[in-house]
């Protein structure tokens, strides 16, 4: 839910993250080949013997000094750059070419985006290394910069990639400040530092503000973000149109566009980690109660009816287990919800629990009706899970487009 629709409470108020994966190709390379790591890296095609045609895809920040950068023609990168023959080759003048692997970086995207879809409801994913995440409805400015840090290690923990993170009250000069301050940045511009965070910038750098534009602002007088926020509205109206309104208003730090996630979640789900591993059932189960309370909220509030209803029990040291019951058909009710998940608990009774998490799937948002209960019996367990196998503190199992709350993952203090 955004913000801005309970009373008194403006886009101002709103806390808008940008993540933008640095150099993301070259970055996937060097996760997997980490000789790569601190080397002038491009990602490309056409520089294998006996070709000539080809572009930069993307190049590592070592790469770019040599002035090697994305769509530049391979011929001219390796001009000013040349090929190493191994990626031992310590030489610094030289560059490690590899080839696009987009099924490699798209499985590397992925788990970015799952943990974007673990710490927020809001998640807007623009292309493969870029995302917009709306965090207003679960901390204020004063946690922002803390739980923006904790993401960026996260990402970096999980998927093995760095990112650059711009926090600001809107997603304009969100994007702006992950930018300003790549790689591995981390810009955080509060609603009372918007105008002057924006003033000295090239108008370039504004949404909607491309070469040309920039030129023209050029011949209008105008260099800098600044200038144009001081200029009559109605001017850079009468020249570029509608957009000229538009430049006018991300230039006061003034966006109105909401964090629109792409397409509907697969699933919702909340966790919860205890503090101390517990084995006492009560405390488990009054947990499971409140978190599938906080699930069945959600749903309602996104008018969705869900067919299968799963826990994640997590024991020490991180071992994450999954069942699930799948019903006949979709539904949106609670107080059975709640008869599954505690039905499906009692095998872990007695166990040591660290973590536990609620999950709705088989989503649908169409309204339809509710399959009859009548059928329903004690959940026949399907296993999706990784039981005994250890994974990371926190290792979730987030899929594409999967909506999960975490309660546990950031410490706002
Ligand atoms: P970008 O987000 O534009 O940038 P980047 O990942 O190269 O690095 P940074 O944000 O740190 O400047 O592009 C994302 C990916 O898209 C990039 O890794 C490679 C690919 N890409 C191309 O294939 N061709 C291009 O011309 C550009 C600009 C990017």
């Amino acid at each position: 839910m955004n913000d801005r629709s309970l009373p008194g409470v403006t886009s101002e108020e709103r806390i808008v993250l940008h993540v933008d994966m640095d150099c993301f190709y070259a970055s996937c390379e060097r996760r997997r080949e980490s000789a790569l790591e601190e080397k002038p890296v491009v990602v490309g095609m056409g520089y294998e013997a006996g070709e000539t045609h080809g572009a930069v895809a993307t190049a590592s920040y070592e790469a770019r000094e040599h002035g090697v950068e994305s769509a530049q023609a391979i011929s001219q990168a390796l001009t000013r750059l040349p090929r190493a023959v191994d990626a031992d080759e310590q030489e610094e003048a030289v560059g490690h070419y590899r080839p696009v692997d987009m099924a490699y970086y798209e499985s590397v995207s992925e788990e970015v985006k799952a943990v974007l879809h673990e710490v927020a409801d809001t998640v807007r994913e623009v292309s493969i290394d870029e995302a917009y995440v709306d965090v207003s409805d679960r901390l204020g400015w004063e946690g922002a910069p803390v739980f923006a840090r904790n993401l960026k290690a996260r990402i970096h923990e999980t998927a093995g990639v760095p990112a650059s993170i711009g926090v600001a009250p809107n997603m304009s000069t969100a994007k702006i400040a992950s930018d300003h301050d790549k790689p591995d940045g981390l810009v955080v511009v509060t609603p009372d530092e918007i105008r002057s965070f924006l003033a000295p910038l090239d108008t370039k750098r504004l949404h909607g503000v491309g070469p040309v534009t920039a030129r023209e602002l050029r011949s209008m007088g105008i260099e800098t973000v600044g200038e144009l926020a001081q200029t009559d509205r109605s001017r850079l109206v009468d020249r570029f149109g509608a957009r000229g309104g538009e430049i006018y208003d991300y230039a006061r730090g003034h966006d109105d566009r909401d964090v629109e996630p792409v397409g509907d979640p697969k699933s919702l789900s909340n966790e919860s980690a205890f503090t101390e591993p517990t084995e006492d059932s009560d405390r488990v189960r009054d947990r499971l109660r409140r978190l599938v309370e906080q699930v069945t909220t959600r749903t309602a509030r996104r008018n969705a009816l869900y067919k299968t209803i799963g826990i994640k029990v997590v024991t020490p040291p991180f071992d994450v287990h999954t069942r699930s019951h799948t019903l006949s058909g979709p539904v949106n009710d609670p107080a059975l919800v709640e008869r599954i998940v505690l039905d499906l608990i009692e095998e872990f009774d007695g166990r040591s629990v660290r973590k536990l998490g609620v999950r709705v799937s088989n989503l649908s948002f169409v309204e339809t009706d509710q399959a009859s209960l009548n059928d329903w019996e004690r959940p026949t367990t399907e296993s999706n899970g990784t039981d005994g196998a250890p994974v990371k503190p926190d290792g979730g199992s987030a899929t594409e487009n999967e909506c999960t709350r975490q309660t546990s993952v950031f410490e706002f203090t």
